[in-house]
């Protein structure tokens, strides 16, 4: 798009037009560009209209070049500057122009004005698209001005032949319909409201010598001429197209401004107060019914055509028509329910996600708490979507917003669990540490150390079990940290198992042991008391034998002893009995007498020692070598004879 001095001038003007929907457009701008045999719809443009979600009232004024469209324009915005007159500015842009100004008397409405530029002007290039920029005048407008001069005569109406082309340049069906009168009644369905006006009015408005209206006139001049032949033919079709295809028209003239031709030709820069006041008039009048009667655009089933769906059918339109297609207003309808919807199921959607990031905490304690957020954003979401849809007959978009709600949700729910389960492993790594450590440094590679694992799990499990905010994942995080320690935990079952059972195997052994030490004394002492009790036995038996032994030499003794006395008794008998008391009463007289006696002693005292010998050198019983024990062991030899 080439911005031309006009914009600036604009600028320049300090004009600023703020949308009610909060877009303010300081000037025209090119919407739809006719340059070198291709039409585009100007990005900026459908940015502006985007912004506009106010219904529109679209005035479209077409007719020949340099006949004061511009001009007429600029005074429905109230403005002398806009629209560049074709006097001060050669250069500018082919095509449809717009300028979106707030209705004068309908609040909350658009008032937007499409003036078509270069309509027959060979000066600004190729007219192979005029019949294309006409029809899309006619399609995007709810009010079309038919602009032209002094007034409605032959060649006006041949200008009109574009209206003839209509039914070639649109359809109203995708499907096509052989019954081409049938389009036409659709046609009139859709088509704007007519307005004539004819500049530089001379005539008189009279008619057979009676003044009449400027509705008359124009009906007048549609009037079909009589007669059948070819020329005739020809003059009447523009008649008959605009009669049939504009049910509803309605007829401005307008006196020349000024008289002054210099002003003529820069109207712009001419004041209120320089122009005729029966132009004044005219052109009040004009802009009153225009604003007035021009109704809010519409389509079929009264559709309201808001600013961003003017835009979105503008662009349908031009599409179709560089795609080699007719323009199909049934086919530009589902082009803007589908266009809309997509644009109503994104705003939903996106409402759904902003919504749902803002007010989830990831991890949600439950499952339950996200749902419930959900339901509470889907519910809004739908409502958006609601508000924005349109003709969603069968759900079908509605449905594709819900099927985009479950994947984010899906989403969502996936993140939560992510979330969970990071600030679940994060807070597990930090609680189990302790218990790992002790792990590897083998606390619990004692005896009773698995108690003790099983114990300090408890507690780690506790406190886990404790924490709050852990989210879905907490039960699966700790189970699987579980099944992760199975394999230390039934190490550390084993050892301890066979700690216990090494140490039950020593006891067992030391045990053993013990009993056979015990054993062993227990033998020692029995061989101890048999060897002592085998030395008394052999003690006796020397000590019988000796006594045997004693007891024979005393009887020996005796015997010697008797028959000594025997003898001395028979010597006493012989000799006297004083020899017998010498005898008796002084052993000593007798060398053998004690002498017998020590011997006796002698060999007791060798019995006894001899036991002792036996017995060993140890024990209680061991003699001394003291000579002085001589008369105990002496009295021991003596206590061991029979008293007898
Ligand atoms: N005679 C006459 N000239 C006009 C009128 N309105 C505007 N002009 C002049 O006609 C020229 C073309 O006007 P413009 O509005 O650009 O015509 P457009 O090409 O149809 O848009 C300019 O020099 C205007 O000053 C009018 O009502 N009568
Ligand atoms: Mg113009």
């Amino acid at each position: 798009m080439t911005s031309g001095p006009c914009a600036i001038l604009s600028c320049s003007s300090g004009l600023q037009l703020t949308m009610a929907s909060g877009y303010t457009m300081m000037h025209p701008i090119c919407l739809v560009e006719n340059q070198n045999n291709q039409l585009t719809v100007n990005p900026t443009a459908l940015e502006i209209l985007d912004q506009i979600s106010q219904p529109v009232v679209v005035v479209a004024i077409t007719g020949l070049y340099r006949t004061g469209k511009s001009y007429l324009m600029n005074r429905l915005a109230g403005q002398n500057h806009g629209f560049c007159l074709g006097s001060t500015v050669r250069s500018e842009t082919k095509g449809i122009w717009m300028w979106c100004v707030p209705h004068p008397s309908k609040p909350n409405h658009t008032l937007v004005l499409l003036d078509t530029e270069g309509l027959g002007d060979v000066e600004k290039g190729d007219s192979r698209n005029d019949s294309w920029i006409f029809a899309l005048a006619v399609l995007l407008s709810s009010m079309l001005i038919y602009n032209s001069m002094s007034s409605i005569n032959h060649q006006a109406l041949e200008q009109l032949h574009y209206v003839s082309e209509l039914t070639k340049l649109i359809r109203t069906k995708s499907s096509p319909s052989s019954a081409e009168v049938d389009d036409s009644a659709e046609f009139v369905s859709f088509f704007p409201d007519f307005v004539w006006v004819v500049r530089d009015f001379m005539l008189e408005l009279k008619l057979d010598g009676r003044t009449i209206s400027e509705d008359e006139y124009l009906e007048n001049a549609l009037e079909l001429v009589p007669g059948k032949n070819p020329q005739i033919q020809k003059s009447n079709m523009p008649r008959e197209n605009i009669r049939m295809f504009f049910p509803r028209r309605k007829c401005f003239v307008f006196d020349r401004p000024t008289t002054d031709k210099k002003l003529l030709l820069h109207m712009e820069e001419v004041s209120e107060n320089q122009i005729e006041c029966s132009f004044q008039e005219q052109s009040k009048n004009f802009c009153q019914y225009i604003f007035a009667h021009a109704k809010t655009k519409t389509l079929r089933e009264r559709i309201i055509v808001t600013g961003n769906r003017l835009g979105t059918l503008a662009k349908a339109y031009v599409d179709a028509i560089n795609s080699g297609a007719v323009p199909c207003l049934e086919t530009a309808v589902i082009t803007l329910v589908e266009h809309e919807n997509s644009v109503a199921v994104q705003k939903a959607a996106d409402h759904y996600s902003e919504q749902m990031a803002q007010r989830v905490s990831f991890p949600t304690d439950t499952l339950q708490e996200l749902l419930d957020l959900h339901t509470a954003c889907e519910k809004e979401a739908i409502a958006i979507f609601m508000e924005n849809s349109f003709k969603d007959d069968n759900q079908v978009f509605q449905k594709k917003l819900m099927g985009i709600i479950e994947k984010k949700k899906e989403d969502f729910l996936l993140q939560n669990e992510k979330a969970s389960a990071k600030y679940c492993q994060a807070q597990l790594k930090q609680l189990s540490e302790p218990l790992l450590e002790n792990t590897l440094r083998g606390t619990f590679s004692v005896p009773g150390g698995y108690n003790l694992y099983v114990k300090e799990m408890d507690k780690f499990k506790h406190s886990y079990n404790l924490l709050p905010k852990k989210g879905v994942k907490a039960k699966e995080v700790l189970q699987s940290f579980l099944q992760s320690q199975a394999s230390t935990e039934k190490s550390i079952f084993q050892a301890d198992k066979t700690i216990s059972v090494c140490q039950q195997a020593l006891a067992a052994e030391q045990a053993k042991k013990q009993a056979m030490e015990k054993e062993q004394q227990l033998v020692t002492q029995t061989q101890k008391m048999e060897d002592q009790e085998k030395i008394s036995q052999e003690i006796l038996v020397q000590l019988k034998k000796i006594m045997t032994e004693i007891e024979s030499q005393l009887r020996d003794q005796k015997r010697m002893l008797k028959q000594n006395v025997e003898g001395v008794a028979w010597n006493m008998t012989g000799i006297g009995d004083s020899a017998l008391a010498a005898g008796g009463s002084g052993g000593a007289a007798d060398p053998n007498g004690p002498r017998q006696e020590q011997d006796h002693g002698g060999m007791v005292e060798q019995v006894s020692r001899q036991c002792q010998a036996k017995a060993g050198a140890s024990g209680p019983n061991h003699p001394t070598n003291d000579p002085t024990d001589g008369d105990q062991q002496w009295q021991l030899g003596v206590g061991l004879l029979p008293s007898s």
